[in-house]
């Protein structure tokens, strides 16, 4: 393969690592094309297309053909974050993707409607900022599904309450926060007074890559202008302070000044869990902490005789909305799973009926009808 020049590639975040994990899926996934392909990484996604940084500059690239049939799953498409195979085509500017470098994390919700399948919100982040905004929009059960999913990808969670200048208890805001994110740092910002800005500035570290998560309107892209100091992401007029707005339509991933990588991403109606167990129980460290002195292992904490998280509820030592919301969450992640075993016990019965279609007519040419 060629060598490439890759330092510049170090202001996106590519690493040693990166460079290893690189060079073995080239060697397995695309060595078969003529063109071999250099490393991008994906900085924003519109439907069919993807724009690739390569560090030198920005390609808009489509997936390989080939690429694209050997993706079983929706989730294993490229995602803003992702790192990548690019070459250039012989026409036109355009790139191709010619294979995905496998992930170190990733944010994955269940996709919005009613099909079991995953998407991928932002990959390759090391920081969640869980932006929620402070006059009315904090919920503490919404607060803990994004913790659980973001516990889950592999990020470390940060809770950012957002527009503290319209809030006239910021305190009772962060308290609650607190309560419903234990061990999580949870900081209140303004983009119109700045205030809290520095404070998050510190978790942006050159080379370590953010996302910005939350319901629409809770002034995300503004928070991205104000670190980036630039009117650059679109955001919703002054006038309309309304939510719901949907201003962003895409994921981007920004560069700050610093050397921090920052993916903003288009509000979120709903967050439906996918796959959560780890998650969970770093969501819920404080009833997990109880619930070790439970005397059955298995204690769901409802009917059991003896259990340590009823006992802290009775004591006041743990907040009953913290296990109720528990339960809410368990039962989800417990429907959930039926559902994602009906999927693939289908797809595994639809395979196991074509196979044995093929043996029958393999034994009817061997053997004849009616002998096997
Ligand atoms: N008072 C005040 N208003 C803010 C603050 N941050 C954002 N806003 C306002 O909130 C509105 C929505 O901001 P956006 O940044 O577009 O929100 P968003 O989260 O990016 O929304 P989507 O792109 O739809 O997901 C705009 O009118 C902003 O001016 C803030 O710190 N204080
Ligand atoms: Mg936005
Ligand atoms: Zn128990």
């Amino acid at each position: 393969m060629t060598i490439h020049d890759t330092t510049h590639l170090a202001s996106l975040g590519w690493d040693a690592g990166w460079a290893a994990a690189f060079r073995a899926a080239a060697e397995i996934l695309g060595n078969r094309s003529e063109n071999s392909a250099v490393p991008g990484r994906v900085v924003a996604e519109h439907r069919e297309r993807y724009s690739v940084s390569t560090g030198v500059g920005e390609v808009s690239a489509v997936l390989a053909g080939r690429l694209r049939h050997d993706i079983a799953e929706r989730e294993d498409l490229p995602a803003v974050g992702d790192w990548v195979g690019v070459s250039r085509e012989a026409g036109d500017g355009t790139a191709i993707v010619r294979f995905l470098v496998p992930r170190r994390s990733a944010f994955v919700r269940k996709s919005a409607g009613t099909v079991t399948e995953a998407q991928v919100v932002a990959a390759n982040v090391d920081v969640a900022l869980i932006a929620t905004a402070l006059p009315g929009d904090l919920s503490s059960r919404r607060l803990e599904r994004y913790l659980t999913l973001a516990w889950e990808s592999g990020a470390m969670p940060v809770v950012v309450l957002t527009k503290s200048d319209l809030s006239d208890d910021v305190r009772a805001a962060l308290d609650q926060a607190g309560l419903a994110a234990p061990g999580v740092d949870v900081i209140a910002v303004s983009a119109v007074s700045g205030a809290g800005v520095d404070a998050l500035r510190t978790r942006l570290e050159p080379g370590r890559t953010a996302v910005l998560l939350g319901s629409s309107g809770v002034g995300k892209s503004t928070l991205v202008n104000r670190l980036l100091g630039t009117a650059q992401q679109r955001t919703a007029s002054v006038a309309s302070t309304g939510k719901g707005r949907h201003t962003t339509t895409h994921r981007e991933l920004v560069r700050l000044a610093n050397g921090a990588l920052l993916i903003d991403t288009p509000g979120m109606r709903e967050l439906q869990l996918w796959s959560a167990d780890d998650g969970l129980g770093s969501t819920f460290a404080d009833v997990e902490a109880f619930a070790a002195n439970c005397r059955f292992r298995d204690c769901v904490h409802d009917q059991e005789p003896g259990c340590a998280v009823r006992d802290a509820i009775a004591s006041g030592e743990l907040a009953s909305e913290r296990l109720e919301h528990w339960h809410h969450l368990r039962r989800e992640l417990a429907f959930l799973e039926r559902k994602q075993d009906e999927r693939v016990n289908a797809e595994y019965s639809a395979r196991i009926r074509s196979l044995m279609r093929g043996v029958r007519a393999h034994q009817r040419r061997k053997y004849g009808d009616g002998n096997a």
